[in-house]
């Protein structure tokens, strides 16, 4: 199975009862990865935030990954870790975390994404597709040509992330991408298993027509 095919990333905003709300019903409703991604509570509300996580996906099959922490990662033996452009190289964090465990990146232009050719990645994170208010800080997007583009010059799976709903999921999936990240189409959805659901299913159909 595509892991990356429908990936929730969680919202830092949502409180734990909310988090566990929402990853429960978007692992019912078929998400097939979830990463945990904390940019402001203290190392020990990432860690219980992340047991939680992994207690919720405990033989389910779906990958646990952290975001930017490898100390987080290896705390709660996660299955990957997902780092960003200024977190630890990935040459270091794969020393850390060994070659049976996931490791993503994301790129944010083309001289990143030429330059991970080379590293020892498992999946490349395209940053952003589209502005995002979940987001602020990210540089220029991608785009769905950006994003076609990466699709077709990289040797890694890529995962489009940002700005990613119902609305432009079927010209996201034209692309040949592996998959979509998402955090306010699920998380904010008044009903996170029914989202998963109505967005695998538009992307199974939007991948039949391709
Ligand atoms: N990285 C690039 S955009 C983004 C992250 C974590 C946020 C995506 O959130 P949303 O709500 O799916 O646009
Ligand atoms: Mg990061």
């Amino acid at each position: 199975m595509n892991p990356y095919r429908l990936y929730l990333v969680t919202d830092d905003q949502q409180d734990l009862e909310t988090l566990k709300t929402v990853v429960t019903g978007a692992v019912a409703g078929g998400v097939t990865m979830v990463q945990v991604r904390e940019k402001h509570g203290d190392v020990r509300a990432f860690i219980e935030r992340a047991l939680a996580v992994k207690s919720i996906l405990q033989g389910t099959g779906v990958p646990l990954i952290i975001n930017d922490r490898i100390d987080v990662a290896l705390a709660v033996d996660a299955d990957g870790v997902h780092l960003g452009q200024s977190d630890m190289s990935a040459e270091t964090a794969r020393r850390l975390i060994g070659k049976n465990k996931l490791l993503g990146l994301s790129v944010e232009n083309e001289q990143q994404l030429m330059e991970a050719e080379s590293l020892p990645v498992d999946y490349l994170g395209l940053s952003a597709i589209f502005a995002t208010p979940t987001k602020s800080d990210t540089k220029k997007e991608w785009g769905i040509e950006g994003l076609r583009y990466a699709v077709a010059q990289s040797s890694f799976p890529i995962v489009a992330i940002g700005g990613i709903n119902a609305s432009n999921l079927d010209d996201i999936i034209t692309t040949n991408v592996d998959g979509v990240a998402l955090v306010s189409a699920i998380c904010h959805a008044p009903n996170p298993k029914q989202a998963a659901m109505d967005l695998l299913r538009q992307i199974g159909l939007a991948e039949s027509r391709r």
